[in-house]
Parts: structure tokens; C-alpha cells; sequence
């Protein structure tokens, strides 16, 4: 099953989706450890760690790569925030196509301007683009698109913004009916007044998506209650967590001179390079060299000479582990977890 079918099968079952921000791979294994149901590669969790405002200082091309990390770390689906698509229809038809190829379950538009500022910046006045050109935008990602999986998720900005509910809905609808897969309502005033106000009247059945970085108190418990909301995303707590641990361990580390107090209170090294995949790449590699010296051996004396048996002395392989005869073994993986397909 590919991510974006797991990702619409999600939304088919009971119960809300939850995502959450993250930055890299690591960041996202993280999150999927946790047991969250998918990835959220978030425009200000990226741009923070290039250390660039969230204003489309980035390229298209950053966020993609930035998203296909996160990809590669994690089985649970990534859904992109790709701010406003980058640029009009054309860029849109474009982004899709990019973000699809790449394996991403989903992306969120939202219907800002080029440039976009970060939604929750305070004092300003936000600009929208024309509810007519946004439209146009997601007709030409839904055309864009290869599978019938992929999602394309609206982002409406217009509470942000200062618009109103009659705007937002309206907008809401359009987008809808332009063929957004879904809805992303977004608030950043510090209640759930206006996001229950909204999801109240929203009775087109397409399912809602909500960040309540802003309004906090709106917990999974009270969320149940309206279940025209389907997808929570936790935006920016990875990168805000990452800080804010930095911050800590690096004053102490100043502040009592030296690492003696430290060590014991972060992950050990060991876990660190359980979490990159060492142990399972270093097992990939006795089993390989393991084959390769087979092979070799059977060829005959010559070309036995440089793999003498000696050499597989520190080569300790699980038996388990090493092909029958011309069978394909799903154990024997590249450590990224490919199984192989290697004959004997
Ligand atoms: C993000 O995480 O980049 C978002 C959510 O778009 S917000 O920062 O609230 O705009
Ligand atoms: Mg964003």
C-alpha cells in the first residue's frame, strides 16, 4: 500500500488523525516512535532549521528535499505544507507533480500570496490571493496528479486574515468544489470560539483539518466532539522542543565546565546509532560480504585467492540470515530495509 492509499484509508476510519511537525529524518522518526500517525513537513519547522524566517525565502526545491528525508526515515505518510504553491497554477501543476513522484501522501495549499508571511506572526494585515485564482491553482494540482491516492488538502487563511466566517466559508466551499480533497481551517486567536463557529456551519462533509497551536485548550478530548474535524497537525513543538533542549545542554555544558554532568541525562550513543540504523547496515554488510565470498569460492582457485576464508574470520553472520540456494531470502536487506531479490 502506498502512503497516500494509507493515508486516505486513515481518513476512512474512525477517530482522528494526528500529525506532527518535524524537519529532517531524524526529527520525523521521532515523531512516528511516538506513535503518531503521520508526518507534518512543516514550512516553519523548515525554514527554522536553515535558520530563515517562514516567508518563502525557501525554494520549492528545499521543502522538497527537506520532505523526501522525512520520507525516506518513516513509514507512516508525510503530508507536505507547501505555503501557497509556489507560484500560480503553473508552479502548482508542477508541485504536485515533484511531491507525488517523491512518494508524499498529501500536500496543504493555503490561499495566501507570494510571499507568504507565518501565519501566527502578529500585527500584520494579511493579504489573500483571489478566491478565482486559487481555485484555478487547485484544479491545476488535482489535474497534476498521477494517482487517484494523492491528496490535496485546501487551506483556508481567511479568520487569519481578518475576513470573517462568511469568507472563510465561502472560500471553503470553492475550494471544494474545485476538487481540495479536504479543508484546513486555520485560527490564531488564543480560543477555539471562531474554529467551533466554523465547523459548526460546515455541513459540506469534507473532512477538516485543524492546527491549534494558538488555542491550546482545544484538546483531542473536546476535538471528538465535533467530528467534522479529521486531522489535527501539532505544527511546531519538534523544532520548539529542539531549541529549547539545546538551549539547556549547552549552558550547562558551559556553566559546569566540562560534560561531566551532562552525559548521563541524554540519549547514549548507542541508542543514537540504533536510531540511524547502524547495527542493521552493519548486518547488511557481514551478510553481503558473506555472499560475496560464496560466490567467489565457487568460482575457483584463482579468483579464491584474495577472499581466503581467513578474511571471514570477524565476519560472524547468523545463519538464518544466509540464502538457501537460489531462493530469495526477505531477510537479506540493504539496511534501509530493501528486501533482496539476489540469486544464487
Ligand atoms: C507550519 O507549521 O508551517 C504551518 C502552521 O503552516 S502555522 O505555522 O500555524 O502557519
Ligand atoms: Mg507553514
Amino acid at each position: 500500500m502506498t502512503k497516500s492509499e494509507k493515508l486516505r484509508k486513515m481518513f476512512r476510519k474512525p477517530g482522528i488523525i494526528k500529525l506532527v511537525g518535524a524537519h529532517n529524518g531524524l526529527t520525523a522518526k521521532l515523531v512516528e516512535n511516538a506513535g503518531f500517525e503521520g508526518v507534518w513537513a512543516s514550512s516553519l519547522e523548515i525554514s527554522a532549521s536553515h535558520l530563515l524566517p517562514d516567508a518563502n525565502i525557501l525554494t520549492m526545491t528545499n521543502y522538497l528535499n527537506a520532505a523526501i528525508a522525512m520520507n525516506d526515515a518513516v513509514d507512516i505518510p508525510v503530508v507536505a505544507d507547501v505555503d501557497q504553491g509556489y507560484g500560480n497554477c503553473n508552479n502548482v501543476s508542477r508541485m504536485v507533480e515533484k511531491f507525488e513522484a517523491a512518494g508524499i501522501a498529501g500536500v496543504i495549499m493555503e490561499d495566501n500570496v507570494f510571499p507568504k508571511q507565518n501565519s501566527l506572526l502578529e500585527g500584520e494585515r494579511k493579504e489573500l490571493a483571489s478566491a478565482r485564482d486559487f481555485v484555478g491553482k487547485i484544479m491545476a494540482g488535482k489535474a497534476a496528479q498521477r494517482t487517484k491516492s494523492f491528496m490535496l488538502i485546501a487551506r483556508v487563511e481567511a479568520l487569519i486574515a481578518g475576513y470573517g466566517q462568511k469568507e472563510a466559508m465561502r472560500r471553503a466551499k470553492a475550494y471544494v468544489k474545485a476538487g481540495a480533497d479536504g479543508i484546513m481551517i486555520h485560527s490564531k486567536k488564543k480560543d477555539p470560539s471562531e474554529i467551533i463557529e466554523f465547523v459548526k456551519a460546515w455541513d459540506n462533509g469534507m473532512p477538516l483539518v485543524i492546527v491549534p497551536t494558538n488555542y491550546p485548550s482545544f484538546t483531542e478530548e473536546r476535538i471528538k466532539a465535533y467530528p467534522g474535524i479529521k486531522m489535527v497537525i501539532y505544527a511546531n513543538f519538534v523544532v520548539r522542543t529542539v531549541v529549547t533542549a539545546i538551549q539547556r545542554s549547552l549552558s550547562e555544558i558551559r556553566e559546569s565546565g566540562g560534560i561531566s554532568t551532562i552525559s548521563s541525562k541524554l540519549i547514549p550513543v548507542k541508542d543514537l546509532f540504533e536510531l540511524q540504523g547502524t547495527f542493521e547496515m552493519k548486518d547488511a554488510e557481514k551478510i553481503f560480504q558473506q555472499k560475496a565470498y560464496e560466490i567467489i569460492r565457487n568460482i575457483g582457485p584463482a579468483a579464491r585467492v584474495p577472499m581466503d576464508k581467513k578474511n571471514m574470520a570477524n565476519w560472524p553472520v547468523q545463519s538464518s540470515l544466509i540464502l538457501p540456494e537460489g531462493k530469495h531470502n526477505d531477510k537479506l536487506q540493504g539496511f534501509r530495509g530493501h528486501a533482496g531479490q539476489m540469486q544464487n
